[in-house]
């Protein structure tokens, strides 16, 4: 055993100090709240009515207003979004195989697994992190009837090249856009459209999470994108048991309604979102140019979209950095900071997956790679400069050795 057991020596500290641990915690996400004295007047309207679930009126309101705030034909709102995935699984009428991602929410395998379907592994692009459109012939088999992609982080997919290999091939496309809520398109500098236009109108149906840990949320919840009014209409009878009327049931039916706690909450969030936003996109400015140029440090993507939604903030720590990556997480855990090793193990090495298609390690080379180094940094909108030095000082402390 090593150390001064008197206490007493007259030594400067080998490293630099650490951060005061009588800072606050620092989550890799906190939930933005409306002022609760707003909130009172609808759950007064809720009582009044006694409408608390079932296409009330605060559901319909929520549903028109994030159409139009999403620019999107149609929408039906969920409890959740895994719910969410099962039912546009089932309005879709997916069969056999479907290729998706390993680098995501358990959540997007599950909901494959739950409809009775093999999720099919293919690996990423390394510089968004979402499935490589380059991919997906090795995966593709004649069970194949779907693609399953996700926009993680909020990074649009390469859908042109998916939906080309989709049509190419007779398959649908089902995107898991639990994190691309409020991405909006732009073009360019070449003036090239680029890769998200309007990223929920992509492929057959787009699924969004309203959970607390989304930039929207609605404690809970989640929603389809549907292209027209008859999808609709088929998706919010999935969600309702499958009741056509008072008397008929047409399908497997689940219960996966919102309530209308949940729509009054969104119905307060919705107009906070870009101020909100904005605040977020400040923190993301800070970290990159404090983090510039760090040896070893790979910083986030920059989003191709004309307005990013700033919900992750993930780092990259390579071999070249002063210490791993599980060593900065951990560091950071000890100055009360808790960044998130979003997504570590890859879906494809838990154990119910291992020995599905395109689970075998040597198949998904970047994805591993990804996994392995990436560290989401708190990123939320109540998080200040200052909030973001202290991360950073944590960083170039570990770095320093
Ligand atoms: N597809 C994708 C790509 C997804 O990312 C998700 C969900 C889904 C599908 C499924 O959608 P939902 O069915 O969930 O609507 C979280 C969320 O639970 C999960 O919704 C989310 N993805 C995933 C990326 O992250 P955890 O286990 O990391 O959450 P937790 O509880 O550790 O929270 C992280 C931090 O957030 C906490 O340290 C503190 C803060 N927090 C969290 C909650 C729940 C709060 O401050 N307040 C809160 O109420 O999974």
């Amino acid at each position: 055993m090593s150390g001064d057991p008197g206490g007493g020596s007259a030594l400067p500290p080998a490293s630099p100090p650490p951060v005061a641990p009588a800072d606050k915690t620092l989550y890799v996400t906190r939930p933005d709240l409306p002022p609760l004295d707003e909130l009172l007047p609808a759950l007064q309207a809720i009582w009044h009515s006694h409408q608390l679930t079932n296409n009330g009126p605060f559901h319909q309101r929520l549903e028109a207003e994030l159409c139009r705030f999403l620019d999107v034909p149609a929408l039906s709102l969920f409890c959740n979004g895994t719910i969410a995935l099962l039912a546009a699984i089932q309005s879709l009428g997916l069969q056999g195989e479907v290729i998706t991602t390993p680098y995501s929410f358990v959540a997007t395998t599950h909901a494959l697994r739950w409809a009775g379907l093999t999720p099919v592994f293919a690996d990423i692009e390394p510089d968004t992190f979402t499935l490589d459109p380059q991919r997906l012939e090795a995966a593709l088999t004649p069970r194949t009837s779907a693609i399953l992609p996700v926009h993680v982080y909020g990074h649009p997919c390469d859908h042109a090249a998916i939906q080309a290999f989709a049509d190419a091939h007779g398959l649908k496309v089902l995107y898991d856009s639990a994190h691309a809520f409020g991405v909006r398109g732009g073009t360019g500098p070449d003036g090239h459209a680029l890769r998200q236009a309007n990223l929920l109108r992509q492929g057959d149906l787009a699924v969004l999470s309203f959970h607390a840990t989304k930039v929207f949320n609605t404690f809970e919840g989640g929603a389809v994108v549907s292209a027209s009014r008859d999808a609709k209409l088929q998706i919010d009878r999935l969600k309702n048991f499958g009741f056509v009327n008072e008397v008929t049931v047409d399908a497997l039916g689940i219960n996966g309604k919102m309530n209308e706690l949940q729509a009054a909450v969104g119905c307060l969030q919705l107009p906070r979102f870009d101020a909100l936003n904005a605040r977020r996109a400040a923190a993301d400015v800070c970290y990159r140019q404090l983090l510039a140029g760090v040896p070893g440090l790979q910083l986030p993507p920059q989003p191709t979209v004309a307005v990013h939604n700033h919900g992750y903030f993930p780092l990259q720590v390579t071999p070249a950095f002063g210490c791993s990556r599980d060593a900065l997480y951990q560091r950071l855990r000890e100055a009360g900071i808790l960044a998130r090793r979003y997504f570590y193990p890859l879906i494809s090495d838990f154990p119910m997956y291992t020995a599905m298609p395109g689970a075998a390690p040597d198949n998904l080379p970047v994805a591993r790679r990804v996994a392995q180094q990436v560290l989401c940094l708190p990123l939320y909108a109540e998080l200040d400069e200052a909030d973001c030095r202290r991360v950073v000082q944590v960083i170039l402390n570990a770095a320093a050795g």
